[in-house]
């Protein structure tokens, strides 16, 4: 390939990187001045910032991230069925008590996964999710958490590490997905680091207990 072409490929992925940052900021600045009558959340736009919190959630493409924000939002599974895969990102805010949650959800698939660092500025927890039901995408998936902790502006932030599908026959256990990703490595730097497991199936009635113990993980590490 010439080098002119690729100087154009690195152009190109740069002006998308941007677009989509200042996208993200636009629709988030809107959300954060709506009223509770346009979309049915709190307004946020007069919370004091120390009451925002920031959350990524990351992970493969199919690891469970939609849904799992779905039912913690929603607070039932029904609203999960039929999620179509998530393109770019979503987001999610949840008021809880005095702290206003601002959730990003960012696109697994492998194209999108490399503007994932346009988002990582003010994170105050990561949340990694894994398919523990897919072994194969473990190696894929441990790499790019390291490639995440690796990033100056996520070196002290807290993770939050999901080991979902665990209602899957033969599914891998929390501590199985943990040695995959071999967290014990991160956990000897300076990350609070925390390791559970998920079910999130959308044919339950009601949130299973794991996932209200994610929700609540979620909650407490994001306040450190
Ligand atoms: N059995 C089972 N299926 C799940 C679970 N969580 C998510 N799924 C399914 O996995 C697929 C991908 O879920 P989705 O939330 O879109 O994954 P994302 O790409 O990470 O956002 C969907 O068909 C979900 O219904 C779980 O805990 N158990
Ligand atoms: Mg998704």
């Amino acid at each position: 390939m010439s080098s002119k072409i690729k100087l154009l490929m690195i152009a190109s992925s740069g002006i998308i990187a941007s677009v989509c940052t200042y996208a993200t900021y636009q629709y988030w600045k809107k959300r954060r001045q709506s009223t509770p009558e346009d979309e049915g959340f709190e307004e946020v736009s007069k919370v004091d910032d120390i009451f925002q919190r920031k959350i990524l959630i990351l992970g493969l493409d199919n690891s469970g991230k939609s849904t799992l924000i779905k039912q913690i939002s929603s607070g039932n599974t029904s609203l999960s069925h039929n999620l179509k895969p998530t393109e770019g990102f979503n987001i999610t805010i949840l008021q809880k008590g005095e702290y206003t949650l601002n959730i990003f959800e960012l696109g697994g698939q492998e194209n999108v996964r490399r503007f994932w660092n346009t988002y990582f500025e003010d994170t105050d927890l990561l949340v990694f999710v894994v398919d523990s039901a897919d072994p194969s995408k473990l190696p894929v998936a441990a790499m790019e958490l390291k490639n995440l902790l690796g990033d100056q502006r996520l070196s002290t932030v807290p993770i939050l590490v999901i080991a979902n599908k665990q209602d899957v026959p033969g599914a891998l256990s929390a501590e199985e997905v943990g040695v995959a990703l071999d967290l014990s490595s991160i956990s000897s730097r300076q990350h609070r680091i925390k390791l559970i497991a998920t079910q999130a199936p959308s044919n339950l009635h009601h949130l299973h207990v794991s996932v209200v113990e994610a929700e609540q993980a979620m909650y407490a590490l994001s306040q450190v």
